[in-house]
């Protein structure tokens, strides 16, 4: 049986659905050919010399991979000439990226975490590229600046992930469901594998860092409970859980299986409301979890819905399948 490539993919998309405008269909392709290339380094590690440190910090204040470095400048370099983009944004730049004088620009804004979980990279544990698209507002004449960049996630026109595993994956979302892409290193391009993924409403398996437990608050500590209590407690069922301390790796998981993800805000720093980053982390797997019919809130309300004030902000997570995010959300309004 022949595969659809992710080239005939989009063009179908574009023509029969008409979900996808071709400007956007091309921008989807540059990001495509771009995880290819990442791909290629991440597979490659320690025979290329590009594991361990960067010996830089990002605007995070955390030491950069060698790969952290590369992944952002193959993602800056792919889509600088494209013409699709007003401007791009990165975990790993303090500021947005603006398309060089001379070069065309298009309506997108491009917002990446070009290497997610890349503690993982030299221990050999997967990782990942996540991606979100706005569109620049119309307003803006010259080149974009961070307020540019500061819209919800309902305003988002695509987001996705390449997960960086046993398989590559492409997952992506356009706003009529979750395709996922496998790529396929002898023809050289991503091959739809799976169609119309979906999370599972219901699920036994959890996903938190069980370490951060004393400094939770109270309604994360209640849930965590009932999850530790299984059939001896309120949720009448055993859980199993998981944490790979990769953003992309657990997403993966939970649209392919089911399950729910927490990284709630906790009192280690009351400044921030969690670890993960919203523009570029929270919002575009929010919006993947959502078209495939689970939810994704910060305890309090979708995650998609929140005003962001400031580029790099942080936000809780609470994303999976619908019954268990419901409940965790409930007891924080509880
Ligand atoms: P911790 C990776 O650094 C990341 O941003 C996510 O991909 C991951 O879920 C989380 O942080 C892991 O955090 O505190 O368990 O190392």
């Amino acid at each position: 049986m022949s595969r659809t490539s992710l080239s005939r993919f989009l063009i179908e998309q574009q023509r029969e659905a008409g979900a996808l405008p071709p400007d956007l269909r091309h921008l989807i392709e540059t990001i495509a050919r771009a995880c290819k290339a990442i791909s290629h380094s991440v597979n490659k590690g320690a025979l290329a010399g590009i594991l361990g440190e960067a010996g830089t910090g990002n605007v995070q204040g955390e030491a950069q991979k060698k790969l952290d470095v590369i992944a952002n400048d193959v993602l800056l370099e792919a889509n600088e000439w494209g013409g699709n983009l007003a401007a791009m944004a990165s975990e790993e730049m303090e500021l947005p990226y603006s398309i060089p004088d001379g070069l065309p620009r298009g309506r997108y804004l491009l917002l990446f975490d070009p290497l997610d979980g890349s503690s993982n990279i030299d221990v050999n544990i997967s990782v990942g590229t996540i991606f979100s698209v706005l569109e620049c507002p119309e307003s803006v004449t010259g080149h974009p600046t961070e307020a540019d960049f500061l819209q919800p996630g309902t305003r988002q026109v695509a987001a996705g992930y390449t997960v960086y595993g046993p398989q590559t994956m492409l997952v992506l979302t356009f706003g009529n469901g979750v395709y996922g892409f496998t790529l396929d290193r002898e023809q050289g391009g991503f091959v739809l594998t799976h169609p119309q993924m979906k999370v599972p409403a219901a699920t036994g398996e959890f996903a938190i860092n069980m370490s951060n437990m004393r400094h939770w608050e109270a309604p994360v500590k209640r849930y965590v409970d009932e999850l530790l209590a299984g059939k001896t407690g309120p949720l009448n069922k055993d859980y199993n859980m998981r944490w790979v301390a990769s953003m992309v790796a657990e997403v993966h998981r939970i649209l392919t299986r089911g399950g729910i993800f927490m990284y709630p805000k906790d009192a280690r720093d009351p400044a921030k409301p969690g670890k993960l980053r919203l523009m570029y982390e929270g919002n575009p797997m929010a919006f993947i979890v959502e078209q495939a019919g689970g939810l994704a809130t910060n305890g309090h309300q979708r995650i998609m819905e929140i005003e962001p004030s400031k580029l790099h902000e942080r936000v809780a997570v609470f994303l999976g399948s619908r019954e268990e995010v419901e409940r965790v959300t409930a007891y924080h309004r509880g």
